[in-house]
């Protein structure tokens, strides 16, 4: 209790401060950015990056970042309208899902973005060893896609629940392929699914096929920026294509064509759900993984398995056949599902090999 008083309180100066410091900094970046256009003006910079001249650009406003094409991003504004805008110099990674601070030149229709906002979640994804590429910022829900074909892996369902936990996403399950389920898929699979009923991870029965469910996961996906993750072949696709207006996945594989050729996107779209809420999506967010992190966080990411964790005898235990461990405890009284617990270790096995 003291400890989550002081976190609030921490969490709030830290706030506070933060706050404070983004006006100054607003100021700063406003000063350096007259200097750049500036210079820009002077040295008529690169290629792509239009000459600005102060005069031609419209007033500071905020903006949604939907699509980034390496040069240039998709600004939308927050009357809904798009605007191709380049990046200041040093302005640092920006990633579909940020929230910007931009201008528009009123001579060109094209805008520069001055700043990012602090984001509330930033998913990475590994590029090499220790290394990390950001995939998509201030998601907050990830929608885990399971079925009975491919059989779900434990493993792999508890593995994602882990990186939705560490990265305080709301996760939700979605069953889909339900017109296939046969009596004994039926049990397994329930039986399967109940265990994380009971963690109270919200479920939801679908199939893109039949078209059942896609109202339930709609009113699910409100008032959410989601993800889709889960095994190849489950059917994330799909889903996808079903809660998008046709429309827009047909646009999505055409990439804006720019003056000096074609750009592909580098990296996820942000999409607008009819019924509200957004999808930030691409092949590459749908294999989101685990990845790099210690095997305490790993036990944290088993919401279960919380209240447990520090209370074992010796202080590094790995919960597998240690004397007076907790875990092991909990899992003998039946307070915590033995599927689980051998899902924890498993998965700690399988990035120790790695
Ligand atoms: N029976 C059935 N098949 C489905 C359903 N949804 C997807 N599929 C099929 O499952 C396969 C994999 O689907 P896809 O969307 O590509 O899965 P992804 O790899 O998760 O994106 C395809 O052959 C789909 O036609 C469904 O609701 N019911
Ligand atoms: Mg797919
Ligand atoms: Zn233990």
């Amino acid at each position: 209790m003291l400890y989550c008083r002081l976190k609030l309180l921490f969490g709030c100066q830290l706030f506070m401060a933060k706050r404070k410091l983004s006006d100054r900094q607003r100021a700063r970046v406003q000063q350096m950015q007259q200097r750049r256009l500036h210079k820009a003006e002077r040295n008529k910079l690169n290629a792509e990056t239009p000459v600005l001249s102060e005069s031609d650009l419209g007033a500071e406003q905020d903006g949604l970042l939907i699509a980034f094409y390496g040069v240039y991003a998709d600004i939308e504004d927050q009357h809904g309208s798009v605007y191709r805008c380049y990046l200041r110099q040093n302005l640092g990674t920006v990633v579909t899902g940020d929230e910007i601070v931009w201008r528009l030149n009123l001579r060109t229709n094209e805008g520069v973005i001055i700043a990012v906002k602090s984001r509330r979640t930033l998913l990475t994804r590994p590029t090499a060893p220790g290394k990390a590429k950001a995939i998509a910022a201030n998601v907050d829900q990830m929608i885990l896609v399971v079925a009975s074909q491919p059989k779900p892996a434990i493993n792999m369902i508890d593995s994602y629940l882990v990186a939705a936990e560490l990265n305080q996403l709301k996760a939700t399950i979605v069953c889909n392929k339900s017109d296939l389920l046969s009596a004994q898929d039926h049990q397994e699979l329930l039986a399967l699914l109940a265990i994380y009923q009971q963690l109270n991870y919200p479920l939801i029965f679908a199939s893109a096929h039949i078209q059942t469910g896609l109202d339930d996961l709609q009113q699910q996906l409100k008032n959410h920026t989601s993800i889709f993750v889960g095994q190849s072949g489950v059917g994330k696709s799909s889903l996808v294509a079903k809660l998008l207006p046709a429309e827009i996945v047909k646009v999505d594989t055409l990439s804006p064509v720019g003056d000096h050729g074609m750009h592909t996107t580098t990296g996820a779209r942000l999409y607008h759900l009819a019924n509200g809420g957004h999808l930030i999506d691409s092949p590459g967010v749908r294999d989101f993984k685990l990845w790099d992190i210690a095997p305490e966080k790993i036990a944290a990411g088993f919401i279960e398995f919380r209240d447990y964790l520090g209370r074992c005898q010796f202080r590094d235990c790995k919960h597998e056949t240690e004397k007076k461990c907790a875990l092991l405890q909990a899992a003998a009284d039946g307070i915590i599902h033995p599927t689980r617990l051998k899902s924890y270790q498993r998965i700690l096995a399988i990035l120790q090999a790695a």
